[in-house]
């Protein structure tokens, strides 16, 4: 474990602690002048590691910021020399992804979440009749809420409950306990791994992580679908957005940032380059927005269909956006969420929605935020317009960087900010 960096004097910075030599695990181009740009297999050398997610190194005697999850531990010479390939052995980090899952923790929070739960309840009530007959996968079933609720609402032939974690066996348990083991057959397994009799008709999954696809079990969605979904069936959700508004964000503005301007009555600003790389440089995900703090209206800068979406479309997706300010205030950043759509089984039937917006009640995802290095006064009438791209991390493939390529267009001269602003950051997850 390397010291960290606040704890350091100056001579020690200089002197004791020798920095850690790392590998590029694949290629990276920095954003801004504070971040490296390197190729895979570029030796690093990691000097501090102010947060977790984002280094301060050198390569080719340039220094800057490295996103930690692009690096790995140099072995010793020998070691590098029976190594052919930079993979980690999980790049799925499974142990501890399906681990998490086999404890209460995480399916608490989200069968106490009513927004969400609710929202597949209601997918089913309306489709019951429909449903009658059917065979239904739920993929990553958790404790087996969404195969209940078929089982109790509608009358499916069967319900194939997949789920990787041990908590399948007391998903086995509640199954029975509520009588409905006729219809549900749990099956412990990961759904890339599993083999079912038949096809099925629906293919129900709770997949969306935070800013949509963080975590990344889609994929997992996608191949049961290749596999298993019949000609013609349906996939629930059906489709999925994800909007982006600009926003003020000014009491976490002032929590992690302003608050070095004048603590205990001393100049703290030079520690704020470093707060800002440590706060604003990875997304805020349990982010609750004010509908009073979006700045313009907000929009939909991805779309995803999911019959047609494909494994390989992950690897980067790309939205454009274009807003008019209609309130006059601190552009502090943007933030994120979604929304997913489950089409009717029935021609012409109500679609069910399912909003983690500000404009909704709030779920366990809440939303987003993405922090920008400086606020921009912004007045009404001004444009901001860029684009959003979600690039999946080549090594750990349940992660993902977002990056915001915006400008600012003022509407009047007098502003300050007329000029035309452009500027790219990357947020790692
Ligand atoms: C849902 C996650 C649940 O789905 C959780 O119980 C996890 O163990 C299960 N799961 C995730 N991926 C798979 C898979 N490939 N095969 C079987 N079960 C899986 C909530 N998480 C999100 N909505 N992100």
């Amino acid at each position: 474990m390397s010291k960290q960096p606040d704890m350091q004097t100056e001579t020690e910075d200089e002197g004791d602690v020798s920095p850690e030599e790392y590998v590029a695990l694949s290629d990276f181009t920095g954003a801004g002048s504070d971040q490296l740009t390197f190729s895979c297999g570029d030796r690093l050398l990691v000097h501090a590691k102010p947060s977790s997610e984002w280094w301060w190194a050198e390569v080719r005697e340039v220094i800057g910021y490295a996103p930690a999850s692009y690096l790995r531990e140099r072995a010793t010479d020998e070691e590098e020399e029976g190594e052919d390939d930079a993979c980690p052995d999980d790049p799925w980090q499974d142990e501890e992804y399906f681990g998490s899952y086999g404890t209460l923790r995480l399916h608490l929070e989200m069968l106490s979440d009513k927004s969400r739960t609710e929202a597949y309840r209601q997918v089913i009530l309306s489709n019951s009749a429909s449903l009658r007959n059917k065979v239904v996968m739920d993929l990553g079933c958790g404790t087996g809420i969404i195969s209940l609720f078929c089982a109790q609402l509608a009358e499916p032939s069967l319900v194939y409950a997949v789920e990787a974690s041990s908590m399948a066996d007391y998903t086995r348990q509640l199954v029975k306990q509520n009588g409905c083991e006729e219809v549900v057959t749990v099956l412990q397994a990961r759904a890339e791994e599993v083999e079912l009799p038949e096809q099925v008709d629906v293919l129900v999954s709770e997949w969306m992580g935070n800013c949509l696809l963080f975590e990344f079990m889609v994929e997992s969605v996608l191949q049961a679908r290749d596999c298993w979904l019949r000609e013609g069936g349906v996939m629930w959700p059906s489709s999925a957005a994800l909007t982006l508004v600009p926003c003020q964000a000014h009491s976490y503005y002032e929590e992690k940032m302003a608050f070095w301007e004048r603590p205990y009555g001393l100049d703290f600003t030079p520690l704020q380059p470093l707060a800002q790389q440590e706060f604003f440089t990875k997304p805020k995900f349990s982010h609750l927005i004010e509908p009073a703090d979006c700045l313009a209206t907000p929009s939909d800068v991805i779309l995803l269909d999911m019959y047609t979406l494909q494994v390989k479309d992950l690897e980067e997706i790309k939205g454009q956006f274009h807003f008019c300010v209609d309130k006059p205030g601190s552009f502090h950043g943007f933030t994120a969420w979604f929304t997913v759509h489950f089409d009717s089984l029935e021609t012409g039937g109500a679609t069910v929605e399912l909003n983690t917006g500000p404009h909704a009640e709030p779920t366990h995802w809440k939303q987003t935020l993405f922090m920008l290095d400086k606020p921009v006064s912004v007045c009404v009438g001004d444009s901001i317009s860029g684009t959003i791209a979600l690039h999946r991390n080549p090594i750990w493939r349940r992660h993902m960087t977002v990056s915001l390529d915006w400008n600012i267009h003022s509407s009047t001269e007098a502003t300050e900010n007329c000029k035309a602003n452009t500027l790219t950051l990357h947020y790692a997850t």
